[in-house]
């Protein structure tokens, strides 16, 4: 058995080695241009930046250290953070001895609290979400230590003592977020040797007599986990870790990156847009209603959400995997066949359209019935769930790259009139 911390101490030093040796080799090879387009395109297909956690492949979607999230939704998060962090599974008892350590640093300081009570009621739940990561900083022990003065090669240990504190209180942060914004009555304390899935689902209350809600968050958190580098989130806890900020700074600034209506806040957007088609033709509509709907939502200039994906190119696994969770626990939902039928449809509206480079659904499109289906009414939460489960990935990335000693991101940026100039040459 190994500890997670002795596992990458065991690794890391290897790792660092290869990478030094790999870019002294190479340095000046290049393996990426930038065109004018991509400039003003959100840099998108920039090849700048390393993430060995995923990769997302246009045509198979997310895929954890060589393996396919589709090969991975049995398992639970937990052995998906050690995956993220090692490129292996844990076996049995180093699995254990992370929900040990989980278990141990369980607990929210009282100050959180305090904190977000304060806040006004009708705060965004990723707004209280985003307030409760940043106010525990001063927890951090990457910067006490750093302050303490401590050795480059160290940096990763106490980013990880850090994530796992994280970790280990977010859960419960989140659900008495859903709680007391949601007046569900008093906080539930935490069970943490139920693991963080089941404990999740235990503190957010809902009824789950057969055990399903649990199951689904389980599933919910390892989907979610981590989608590569360069997505918002991800892209911004890093800038901010870059910068030697505390994990606290990172992830907050990251999660704030999620709250936005074309990254993590689509899964509300989703739901409410499968519930607006349900109202309007008071149940499933048929396929040529439904159709028309999406014309129309298209030709309001709005977009049809939980379609379409910045990197993918088919139908996201992800999405593949909670409409195989709904078939098999709830087929009979009039929501979740309004799911599987926009599936049916949208896509070939919007390839008719031709506007969208992907006309399939991305993991949002589904997650939302599937949510509402056990109770969980208030869309604003949802993104609140996503980041529960991709504070894993963003955790995990940010300790590999202070492992690897990645340096404070600076791409260089230019004015138009450079451009200008440029272009005419
Ligand atoms: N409906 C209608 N139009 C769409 C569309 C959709 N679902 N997806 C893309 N388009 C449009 C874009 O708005 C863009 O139009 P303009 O040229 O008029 O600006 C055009 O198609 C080209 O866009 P793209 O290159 O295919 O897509 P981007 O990489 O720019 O954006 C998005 C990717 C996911 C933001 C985009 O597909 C979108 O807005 N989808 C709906 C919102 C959504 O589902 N977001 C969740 C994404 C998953 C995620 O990150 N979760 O965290």
């Amino acid at each position: 058995m190994v500890t997670l911390h002795e596992k990458l101490a065991q690794q890391l030093p290897k790792i660092r080695e290869e990478l030094r040796a790999l870019v002294k080799e190479n340095a000046s090879k290049v393996i990426s241009e930038v065109t004018v387009e991509q400039l003003f395109g959100g840099m998108r297909g920039v090849k700048g930046l390393i993430c060995d956690t995923s990769v997302v492949e246009l045509d198979q979607g997310l895929i954890i250290r060589g393996r396919p999230i589709g090969e991975l939704t049995e398992r639970t998060p937990e052995e998906i953070f050690w995956l993220l962090l090692t490129g292996e599974l844990p076996d049995k008892e180093s699995l254990k001895s992370l929900q040990d350590e989980l278990k141990k640093r369980s607990g929210t300081p009282g100050y959180v609290w305090d904190v977000l009570k304060a806040m006004p009621a009708d705060s965004h739940p990723m707004a209280m979400l985003d307030t409760a990561v940043l106010v525990m900083e001063k927890e951090s022990q990457f910067r006490k230590r750093y302050d303490a003065g401590m050795k480059k090669d160290e940096y990763w240990m106490p980013m990880l003592e850090d994530s796992l504190n994280i970790l280990a209180t977010v859960p419960e942060i989140a659900a008495g977020i859903y709680r007391m914004r949601f007046n569900k009555g008093p906080r539930l304390a935490p069970k943490p040797e139920l693991g963080m899935a089941a404990n999740y689902a235990y503190m957010l209350g809902l009824p789950d007599p057969k055990g399903d809600f649990a199951e689904l968050m389980r599933l919910y958190l390892v989907l979610h986990s981590d989608h590569e580098g360069g997505n918002v989130s991800a892209f911004s806890g890093h800038t901010v870790a870059s910068a030697l900020s505390d994990m606290y700074y990172a992830l907050s600034a990251g999660l704030n990156g999620l709250a936005g209506p074309l990254h993590g806040l689509a899964n509300q957007e989703c739901l409410a847009f499968v519930l607006e088609t349900q109202k309007k033709f008071n149940g499933v509509p048929t396929d040529e209603q439904l159709k028309q709907f999406a014309w129309d939502t298209l030709n309001s200039g709005k977009v049809i959400p939980g379609y379409g994906h910045a990197v993918l190119r088919v139908t996201d696994p992800r999405f593949t995997a909670f409409l195989a969770f709904g078939k098999k626990y709830c087929p009979q939902d009039p929501v979740f066949q309004i799911v599987e039928k926009i599936f049916r449809i949208v896509p070939d509206v919007l390839k008719e359209q031709g506007k969208a480079k992907d006309p399939w659904p991305n993991v949002d499109a589904a997650s939302g019935s599937l949510l509402y289906h056990y109770g969980m009414t208030e869309f604003a939460y949802y993104t609140v769930l996503f980041s529960v489960s991709r504070a894993m990935g963003i955790c995990a990335q940010a300790i590999l790259n202070r492992a690897i000693g990645s340096p404070i991101v600076r791409p260089k940026s230019v004015s138009t009139e450079w451009l200008k100039k440029a272009v005419k040459k």
